[in-house]
C-alpha cells in the first residue's frame, strides 16, 4: 500500500516559490489556490497532496501530524518554538529580514542611549524579546496580528519589529529601519514520526529539494 504524503503550504509567496522545487521532485500541483476554494489540492502524484493553511499555522500542522511536511518562514518557526519538527533544509525562498522601525521623527538612538523603556508592537514577540534582552533594553511588547506599520503612526507604540523586504512599506508609512535583527528565509519542516514511518518517500522529496536549492 502506498503511503499518503501531505505537504502544508501557505498561499502567496511560499506556495509560488515552492512550486519550482516540487517540480524538481516530479510533483505538480493540479489546482491554482488563487482560483479554487478548495483547501486540499491534488497533485500529479497519487500519493502526494497539498493542504493550504495560514503561514503561521504551518509549523503547528506539521508538529501534530496534520501534515507530514511543510514550508515555513524562519520567523514563524522561531515563534512556534520548533518542537516536534525536523528541519532538514533551508530552501532559501521567500527571503526578507526582521528589523526594528520607528517614525522618521523618533530619535531611536537617543532612546537607546538614555535607557528609555520602549513600547514595541509586533507579530513576533519571541524574536523581539530576545533581541531587546540581548541589547539590555527594556521593551514593553504589544502583540499584533498585522498592519504593524500603523502602530507608531497612531501612538500605539514607539517602534515595531516586522519583516522587511524592499523597504517600500516602511517608506510609504514614514517609518525608518533602525536595527536589522536577522535574515529570514523559508525552511522545509518534517514531522518527526512521519519521517521515520515514510522515510523513503520523504527522503526523495528532501533530496530533490536539496538539489534544486544547491544545498550540500
Ligand atoms: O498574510 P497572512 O496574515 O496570511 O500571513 P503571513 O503574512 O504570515 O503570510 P505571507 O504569505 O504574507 O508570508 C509568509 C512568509 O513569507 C513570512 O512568514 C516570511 O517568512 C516570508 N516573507 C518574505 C514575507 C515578506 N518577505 C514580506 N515582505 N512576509 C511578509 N512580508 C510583508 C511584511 O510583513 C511587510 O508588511 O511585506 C511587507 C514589507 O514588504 P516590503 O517589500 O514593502 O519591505
Ligand atoms: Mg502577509
Amino acid at each position: 500500500m502506498t503511503q499518503q504524503i501531505t505537504l502544508a503550504l501557505s498561499k502567496g509567496r511560499i506556495f509560488d516559490e515552492t512550486l519550482p522545487l516540487l517540480a524538481t521532485a516530479g510533483i505538480e500541483v493540479l489546482e491554482d489556490p488563487e482560483k479554487t476554494r478548495k483547501l486540499i489540492l491534488p497533485t500529479n502524484q497519487a500519493d502526494v497532496r497539498v493542504v493550504l493553511v495560514r503561514a503561521t499555522d504551518v509549523p503547528t500542522y506539521v508538529e501534530y501530524g496534520g501534515a507530514d511536511l511543510g514550508v515555513a518562514g524562519k520567523d514563524n518557526l522561531i515563534e512556534h518554538g520548533g518542537q516536534g519538527l525536523f528541519r532538514p533544509l533551508d530552501l532559501r525562498i521567500a527571503q526578507c529580514h526582521v528589523g526594528v522601525a520607528v517614525r522618521t521623527d523618533f530619535d531611536y538612538q537617543q532612546a537607546v542611549h538614555q535607557g528609555a523603556r520602549l513600547r514595541v508592537a509586533t507579530k513576533y514577540p519571541t524574536i523581539a524579546r530576545n533581541f531587546f534582552a540581548g541589547k539590555g533594553m527594556h521593551a514593553d511588547l504589544i502583540k499584533l496580528y498585522g498592519s504593524m506599520e500603523l502602530a507608531p503612526l497612531t501612538g500605539l507604540a514607539d517602534a515595531i519589529v516586522d519583516l522587511v523586504s524592499t523597504g517600500n512599506t516602511l517608506k510609504a508609512n514614514q517609518l525608518v529601519e533602525v536595527e536589522r535583527i536577522m535574515d529570514i528565509s523559508s525552511h522545509l519542516v518534517v514531522n518527526q514520526a512521519a519521517f521515520k514511518l515514510k522515510q523513503a518517500r520523504i527522503k526523495r522529496i528532501i533530496e530533490a529539494f536539496a538539489g534544486a536549492v544547491g544545498a550540500d
